[in-house]
C-alpha cells in the first residue's frame, strides 16, 4: 500500500508538471516513498489547517511544489484535482512555489535554505508555546524536507547551529540526498561530510535508503523519540520511477515527456492511458487521515477546556493580542536617540503583550532591544540569535506564522543586507514581523562606510507589502508603533544612534499619513521634506533662512510608503512651493515627491559623526547655502 501511495504521488506530480509544461519532477518523485511513510506519522487535521497542535511540515526546496500539492490534495486539504490540473497557472491554488494562501502550506518557500531556518523557527516557537501552555497542549513535531541546495546555503548552517544549541528535539529534517542539482552531480561543488557536520551541530543523524520502506519507517520512529534535533539522511534517486531519467539532472526542472511518463506508469502497474489517476484504495487510505485528524483535534480541544483559567486567559491573549493594554511612554519634549525611545517602547509592548518577543543578532545592547527582566528564550522573551542575521529573520518569520507570537528582529541597519532575502519573504507573506534597525545613516560615524547605510532605506521602501518608518523623535516613534501593531505586514523601524531633538506637534496631517506639516509659514517658497535625523536640521535651517527672507515650510516624512498613498489634495496641501527632499541616504525614491533631492549618492566616510555630516553637507550652514543657491538659480 505504501508503494502504491508513493507511485500515485509520483505520477500525479509527473502529470501536473507535464500538463503545465513546467516544473520540477525530480525531487517529488525521489521523495514520494518517504512522504508516503510520513503520511502515517504526520499529525494534522486537513479540515482545519490552522489547528494549533498540528505537526508543521516545511518543504525547504520549494521547487518540489508538485509534491506539496499532491500530498495535500490526497490528505484532504481544500485542494481539488482541478487545482492540481491548474498547477502553475495564473491565480491557481497551486502556484510555482508554495505560498501561504494554499491550505496546508505552512510557510512560503523557494529561496533555498530558508525553509530549514523556518522549520527551526517553528520548532523554537513550539518549545516556547509548550512552556507557556503546557506539554499537554503543545507537543507536536516539525518536519522539514530539504535537498543538497538547501544544505549548501549558509543559512542552513546558521539555523541548524541554533537548533543544536537549543536541543530542539521536536525538529526532524529529512535530507533528500540524491547528489544531483541543476548543473549535475553535486560533487562538482559540494563534498562535505554532512553526517559529521550535523553531529558537530549537536544533531542526532540517521542514514537510510530513502526508497526502503522499512528503513524509512524505523527512521521516523527513532527520530520521534530522539532527545536531540534529528537529521535523516535519505539516500535517494532523483526522479525515482522515471526510467532512463532516474538519477539524471535532466529530471530536476523539466517535464519528463508524455511518452516516458506512459512507459513509467506501465512499468509500475498504472494505466498508461490515464492521467491524474488515484486508485480507490489509495483514496480510501488517505480519507482515513482526515477522520483521524478530526478526532485528534477534538481530543485536544477537550484538553484545552480542562486548562486552568489562567492558562485559558493566556491562550486567548496569545491568539488575540490586546494592544490597548500597552502603556506607551510619553516622549513629548524629550531629546533622545530614536534607538533609545524605541527600546523603551519595546519594553512596554513586551510587558503588556504575552506573545511579543524577539532579539538581535548579537547587538542587543547597541540596538537597545533588551527586554529587561524578561529572561531568555526558551523560558523568557529575549532570543539571542548570535551573529546569524539571515536565520534570525527566517526563524522569526516562522514565529510569526506559528499563530501565537509577534516577533521582532534587530541589527544595525547596514547588516539588514545579511537578512534581506528573509525580510522579502516576510513581506511576500504579509506577516507581522517587526524589524529594528539602528545606526541608520552616516550618523554611525567612526565605524566608517562599511557600517554606514546609504542605499538601504531605498531598498526597504521599494519592498512591496511593508512599511518603513524612519522616525524623527520619540513621539513619532510611538505613533509608528501604534500603526505597525495594527498593520498586517512587516514594519521596519530605522532608528538613529545619535540623540535627536524633540519635534513640535503636527500642524496638518500626522504620522499615519506618512508625512505631515511640521512648520508652516505664509507664502512659503520651499518645502523642506525630511525624515529621521534630518527633520530637526531642516527646522533649524528654515529658521536661519527666514532671517534672509527665504520662507520654508518643513514636512516630516516618517513613512514614505504611507505618504505616497495619500490623495493628491493631501499632498498638495502639505507640499508647497519647490519641494526639497533632505535625507542622509540615497536619493532615488524621493524624486517621486520632490523637485530636488539633497541626499547622499556615494558611500560614506569614517570620522566623527558631526564631521561626516558636515562633509556630506548635512549642516545648517551647508544646507542653507544650497537653498540660497537654488534661489539664485545657480
Ligand atoms: C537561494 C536560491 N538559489 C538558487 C535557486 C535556484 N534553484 C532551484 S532548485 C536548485 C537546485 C537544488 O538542488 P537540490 O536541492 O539538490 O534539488 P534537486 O535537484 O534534488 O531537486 C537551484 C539552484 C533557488 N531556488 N534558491
Amino acid at each position: 500500500m505504501l508503494q502504491k501511495q508513493a507511485n500515485t504521488i509520483r505520477f500525479l506530480c509527473a502529470d501536473m508538471i507535464q500538463k503545465a509544461n513546467s516544473g520540477h519532477p525530480g525531487a517529488p518523485m525521489g521523495l514520494a516513498d518517504i512522504i508516503s511513510v510520513l503520511s502515517m506519522y504526520l499529525i494534522h487535521n486537513p479540515k482545519n489547517p490552522t489547528w494549533l497542535n498540528r505537526d508543521r511540515l516545511v518543504f525547504s526546496g520549494g521547487h518540489a511544489s508538485a509534491l506539496v500539492y499532491s500530498f495535500l490534495h490526497l490528505s484532504g486539504y481544500d485542494i481539488s484535482l482541478d487545482d492540481l490540473k491548474n498547477f502553475r497557472q495564473l491565480h491557481s491554488k497551486t502556484p510555482g512555489h508554495p505560498e501561504i494562501f494554499t491550505p496546508g502550506v505552512e510557510i512560503a518557500t523557494g529561496p533555498l535554505g530558508q525553509g530549514i531556518a523556518n522549520a527551526v523557527g517553528f520548532a523554537m516557537a513550539a518549545k516556547k508555546a509548550s512552556l507557556l501552555l503546557g506539554e499537554d497542549i503543545i507537543n507536536h513535531k516539525v518536519y522539514c524536507f530539504c535537498g543538497d541546495g538547501d544544505l549548501q546555503e549558509g543559512i542552513s548552517y546558521e539555523a541548524c547551529s541554533l537548533a543544536g544549541l537549543h536541543k530542539l528535539d521536536n525538529l526532524i529534517i529529512i535530507y533528500d540526498s540524491n547528489n544531483i542539482s541543476i548543473e549535475g552531480d553535486v560533487s562538482i561543488a559540494f563534498d562535505e561530510n554532512i553526517k559529521e557536520r550535523f553531529k558537530a551541530q549537536n544533531f542526532e543523524v540517521l542514514q537510510i535508503n530513502g526508497h526502503d520502506f522499512e528503513q524509512i519507517d524505523l527512521a521516523f520512529k527513532t527520530a520521534k523519540e530522539s532527545k536531540k534535533p534529528c537529521l535523516i539522511i535519505a539516500h535517494t534517486k532523483i526522479a525515482k520511477g522515471a526510467l532512463e531519467l532516474e538519477g539524471s539532472h535532466h529530471s530536476h526542472g523539466a517535464p519528463l515527456g508524455e511518452e516516458l511518463i506512459k512507459k513509467a506508469k506501465e512499468a509500475l502497474g498504472f494505466n498508461p492511458q490515464k492521467t491524474f489517476e488515484i486508485p480507490d484504495d489509495v483514496r480510501v487510505r488517505f480519507e482515513a487521515v482526515v477522520e483521524l485528524g478530526d478526532l485528534l483535534q477534538a481530543k485536544w480541544e477537550q484538553k484545552v477546556k480542562n486548562l486552568s483559567e489562567d492558562k485559558k486567559a493566556l491562550l486567548k491573549e496569545l491568539l488575540e493580542p490586546d494592544f490597548s493594554k500597552i502603556n506607551f511612554p510619553d516622549f513629548k519634549g524629550k531629546d533622545l536617540a530614536t534607538r533609545d525611545s524605541n527600546g523603551m517602547i519595546l519594553n512596554e509592548i513586551a510587558k503588556a503583550v504575552p506573545g511579543f518577543l524577539g532579539g538581535s543578532a548579537d547587538l542587543a545592547p547597541s540596538n537597545k532591544t533588551e527586554l529587561k527582566d524578561m529572561g531568555d528564550f526558551p523560558y523568557g522573551k529575549n532570543i539571542h540569535f548570535g551573529i546569524r542575521e539571515h536565520a534570525m529573520v527566517a526563524i522569526n518569520n516562522a514565529f510569526a506564522r506559528y499563530g501565537l507570537f509577534l516577533p521582532f528582529s534587530a541589527t544595525f541597519f547596514i547588516f539588514s543586507e545579511y537578512l534581506k532575502p528573509a525580510a522579502r519573504m516576510a513581506a511576500l507573506m504579509k506577516i507581522k514581523h517587526f524589524f529594528i534597525f539602528t545606526h541608520d545613516s552616516i550618523g554611525v560615524g567612526e565605524d566608517g562606510p562599511t557600517h554606514q547605510p546609504i542605499e538601504q532605506l531605498s531598498t526597504f521602501r521599494a519592498m512591496p507589502n511593508s512599511l518603513t518608518f524612519r522616525v524623527g523623535d520619540g513621539v513619532e516613534n510611538v505613533k509608528a508603533w501604534q500603526i505597525a501593531l495594527k498593520t498586517n505586514m512587516p514594519s521596519i523601524f530605522v532608528l538613529s544612534r545619535q540623540k535627536l531633538n524633540a519635534l513640535s506637534d503636527p500642524i496638518f496631517g500626522d504620522v499615519e499619513n506618512g508625512a505631515y506639516l511640521l512648520k508652516e509659514e505664509a507664502n512659503a517658497k520651499f518645502t523642506l521634506l525630511a525624515s529621521g535625523s534630518e527633520v530637526s536640521l531642516c527646522l533649524k535651517t528654515a529658521i536661519k533662512l527666514k532671517e534672509k527672507n527665504i520662507i520654508c515650510n518643513v514636512v516630516s516624512m516618517p513613512c514614505y510608503e504611507l505618504f505616497i498613498k495619500q490623495d493628491e489634495a493631501y499632498k498638495k496641501r502639505i507640499l508647497q512651493g519647490k519641494v526639497i527632499g533632505v535625507e542622509a541616504a540615497n536619493s532615488n525614491e524621493l524624486y517621486r515627491v520632490c523637485d530636488k533631492v539633497y541626499g547622499i549618492d556615494s558611500f560614506g566616510e569614517s570620522g566623527k559623526d558631526k564631521d561626516v555630516f558636515e562633509f556630506f553637507g548635512f549642516s545648517e550652514e551647508r544646507l542653507s547655502s544650497y537653498i540660497i543657491s537654488l534661489c539664485n538659480g545657480d
